[in-house]
């Protein structure tokens, strides 16, 4: 019998919905009951790549939008190898954002069809679960004031959100909503059980390629 795999797991949903604290929870939680899990953060802003998404972010370098569409895929692609080799190793791989948030900051923009967005990252390891911290723009608001990169201001995360809702559509995906308004660790119990559900059912199957 094939040794089992791990889960590629994705966490999506607006800026400030809680990915990231959910995401180092899940890791920890699942490692704490025996599981093997490692955490990609999407943009890693470590590599070469990373460095130039990152200056763009933080307004220090323009860069012309299908150019920026194309990095934040490179900045994905550039990790599949590693990905790949851990999942056939059975490490379950938690990524913060994966290319569902590079669909839909671009689509986001008014001038790139979802299609367009879609087409750098078909082929990319496909997830097993999106979990979609959702989170309303009042409830966002309520959390404080967004910081100075781009993107983060309440008119555009709301865009966001509409084109989150549109890739919601695609049945082909195993989405889950869960409700980010919850506290940290309420969320992370639900989300650790559908992520642990998940784990079990895809062990045996083959990873497959997003959107193809
Ligand atoms: N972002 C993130 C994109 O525009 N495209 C992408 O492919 C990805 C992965 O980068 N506002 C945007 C969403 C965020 C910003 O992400 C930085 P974070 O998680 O705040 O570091
Ligand atoms: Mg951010």
């Amino acid at each position: 019998m094939a040794a089992r795999r791990g889960a590629l797991i994705a966490l999506e949903g607006v800026d400030r919905a809680g990915k990231s604290t959910q995401g180092r929870r899940l890791v920890q939680g699942l490692r704490a009951a025996g599981h093997k899990a490692d955490l990609i953060r999407f943009p890693d802003r470590t590599t070469e790549i990373g460095q130039l998404i990152s200056s763009y972010l933080v307004r220090e370098k323009d860069l012309e939008d299908h150019t920026v569409h194309l990095l934040f895929s490179a900045n994905r692609w550039e990790h599949v190898p590693l990905m790949k080799e851990k999942l056939h190793q059975g490490i379950t791989i938690v990524v913060d954002r994966y290319a569902f948030s590079g669909v839909a900051f671009t689509n986001a923009k008014g001038n790139f069809c979802l299609d367009w967005c879609k087409q750098p990252d078909v082929g990319l390891p496909k997830p097993d679960l999106i979990l979609f911290l959702h989170l309303s723009p009042e409830e966002a608001a309520e959390r404080g004031n967004y910081g100075h990169e781009r993107y983060e201001s309440s008119s555009f995360q709301e865009k966001v959100l509409q084109s989150f809702y549109c890739l919601m559509e695609d049945k082909t995906l195993n989405w889950k909503t869960v409700d980010a308004s919850q506290s940290i660790e309420d969320l992370h119990r639900e989300i650790k059980s559908i992520a642990e559900k998940t784990m079990e059912e895809v062990q045996n199957k083959p990873l497959e390629e997003l959107w193809k």
